[in-house]
């Protein structure tokens, strides 16, 4: 636990600190979860692995939006950034039908207002990706919101400029990803805004927790994909006959070093980096 910083916030498996006025440190632990459940086992580096690829994605797309990145500790799990007045939307950026906008998209047609063509499959690659707003719910899960209601909450020139940054955003990472054999699926983004008002990135961008990551390799539309970090453990969950309601169960040794070895090498494949690197010196991510 940092010294000198009020903790203010707990996410399922980050921690969120007061540094000054002006200033937070996030923290992400080695917490996993899965069917929504926090696991009483870690993988070890999990929080590294994420924060290096969220600090990857905000060096790299700070042309396309300023983020509230400041640095990253030398612990490698802790990044300082600017506190920002959070939009209360989450930007979730789709381009494969999958979770929720699959289920919503079999249900109605459409996923969050957008019509989408008759006769998609599961996993379908969508011809464009689509902007899908969500409320962050209190409690249980995000409520997919219609581009009107997500409007009325900040604003409707607000919610143009965050629903082209998003779309911009997962066009950026996802050809990258693709290029090196990782497809991101779909994506959520949190925005804030700075003291001026501008529209910052926040949060943590384009990982494996915010993301769907599929092996590009094992992609098959017609049925849902394989998760490429956490596959390992939720097969193992499902050997079980676990009824996936608090506590989840112990991984095994064997389970937690695979699970740690995707994780590891989604970093090395995303970023061209050496693990060992990042873990000498974190900012290596930032060059
Ligand atoms: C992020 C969250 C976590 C619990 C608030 N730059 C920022 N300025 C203001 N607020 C936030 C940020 Cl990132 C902010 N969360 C999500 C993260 C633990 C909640 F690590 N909540």
């Amino acid at each position: 636990m940092p010294e000198a910083a009020l903790h203010v916030g707990s996410g399922k498996v980050r921690e969120l600190y007061a540094l000054d006025d002006d200033r937070l440190l996030l923290v992400a632990s080695d917490r996993i979860s899965t069917f929504d459940v926090v696991l009483p086992t870690e993988i070890p580096d999990k929080g590294r692995v994420l924060t290096g690829l969220s600090g990857f994605w905000f060096a790299r797309t700070r042309e396309i939006c300023a983020n509230h990145l400041l640095s990253l500790r030398p612990d490698g799990r802790s990044t300082e950034c600017r506190r920002l007045e959070m939009l209360p939307i989450e930007c979730v950026v789709r381009g494969y039908l999958s979770g929720s906008g699959w289920k919503d998209y079999n249900a109605t047609g459409a996923v969050c207002g957008h019509t989408l063509p008759a006769g998609l499959t599961e996993s379908a690659e969508l011809a464009e990706p689509i902007f899908t707003p969500a409320t962050k719910a209190t409690t249980g899960h995000d409520e997919n919101i219609d581009d009107e209601r997500a409007a009325e909450l900040v604003g409707k020139s607000l919610y143009d400029e965050v629903a082209g940054v998003s779309i911009a955003l997962y066009r950026f990472a996802a050809e990258d990803a693709r290029a090196r054999g990782i497809i991101i699926a779909d994506t959520k983004f949190e925005f804030g805004l700075d003291e001026e008002n501008r529209l910052v990135l926040g949060d943590e961008a384009l990982t494996p927790d915010s993301s769907r990551f599929w092996p590009a390799d094992d992609y098959r539309p017609g049925g849902a994909q394989p998760s490429f970090d956490k596959q390992y453990a939720r097969d193992y969950c499902e050997t079980l006959g676990w009824d996936k309601t608090e506590p989840g169960p112990e991984l095994p040794a064997d389970v937690v070093a695979g699970t740690r070895a995707r994780y590891v090498e989604a970093f090395e494949r995303l970023t061209e980096i050496a693990f060992d690197d990042y873990l000498a010196n974190p900012s290596v991510v930032l060059a």
